[in-house]
């Protein structure tokens, strides 16, 4: 059953699902269909947001999208708002400079484990410890996926790569204490699996003052076949069976190794600290 049914740029007739009527008016059906692959958890994280901004309570033409490069930052293209697809790895320093320049816009990045925490790791600690008043979506696949499944910043050790064929050497950053130990306001993770908790927490970061930041745990094809983990289906079952919740969690246990034996998901803080341009 489709909502809507439109023949595209690409000449090809897109027929929304159902479970996008309530959302219909803010993804663009004319950039159908999207480039990501069959299992990818990125759908879902475009419904969720898009569910989320409308429900915010921010009118839509406050809300300003921006993303970098890679699969995750094509996630702006999709939405019928003001969206910003910059250079990788700047997208935080875009929407510093959005919220600067304009206060009452709500700014929210969305970009992959590489765009934010590699190439943009630098912006993403400052952002945090200034408390830039934007919100920020890192969207953890484990690896570059747009570039061919390179190691990332959050590949955990062992993991099989296109840059670390025998396992990766490196340990992975914990996204959560990372994000709390350089001075994020608000610090949420979630999976694509968990789609009612992970919308909740969109709807919150929205209400936050000061950086905020939802780690959202998404399959890729890429990663699971390199790691002969099955497909993106069997990836999204592990983190099914294997995750708990615990908003009260130590954050230093929420590194997650190869083996996923342990996937610890929550909203772990939320503290009212300055932000930057307060005196
Ligand atoms: C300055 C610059 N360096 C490198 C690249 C190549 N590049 C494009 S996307 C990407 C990484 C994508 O990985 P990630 O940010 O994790 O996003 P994903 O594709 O997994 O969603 C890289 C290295 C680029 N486009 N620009
Ligand atoms: S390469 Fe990975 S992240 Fe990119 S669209 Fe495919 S499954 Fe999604």
């Amino acid at each position: 059953m489709s909502v809507e049914a439109e023949v595209t740029t690409t000449g090809i007739k897109v027929e929304l699902p159902k479970s996008y009527e309530d959302i219909k008016d803010l993804i663009r059906i004319d950039r159908l269909p999207h480039i990501w692959c069959p299992g990818c958890g990125l759908g879902i994280l475009l419904k969720l947001l898009a569910r989320a901004i409308k429900n915010s309570g921010i009118p839509i033409e406050k809300h300003v999208i921006v993303t970098g490069i890679g699969c995750t930052g094509r996630i702006g293209g999709y939405l019928k708002l003001d969206a910003y697809h910059v250079t990788h790895g700047r997208a935080i320093p875009f929407a510093v400079g959005l919220k600067m320049a304009n206060p009452e816009l709500e700014v929210t990045v969305v970009g992959g484990d590489g765009d934010i925490l590699a190439i943009g790791g630098n912006h993403f600690i400052h952002a945090a410890r200034r408390n830039d008043d934007i919100n920020v979506i890192i969207v953890n696949n484990f690896i570059y996926g747009m570039t061919g499944g390179q190691y990332s910043p959050t590949t955990p050790k062992g993991a099989k790569t296109t840059t670390s064929p025998y396992g990766h050497y490196e340990n992975p950053f914990n996204i959560p204490l990372l994000a709390y130990a350089a001075g994020a306001s608000y610090v949420a993770r979630w999976s694509v699996l968990h789609q009612n908790e992970l919308y909740q927490s969109l709807l919150e970061m929205f209400k936050v003052k000061g950086f905020a930041v939802v780690e959202v745990l998404s399959p890729c094809i890429i990663y699971t076949d390199r790691n002969a983990m099955g497909d993106a289906v069997d990836l999204v079952k592990i983190l099914k069976e294997r995750s708990t919740i615990d908003h009260n969690a130590n954050l230093a246990d929420l590194d997650i190794d190869f083996s996923m034996k342990k996937i610890i998901l929550g909203n772990f803080v939320k503290r009212e600290r300055p932000v930057s341009y307060e005196k």
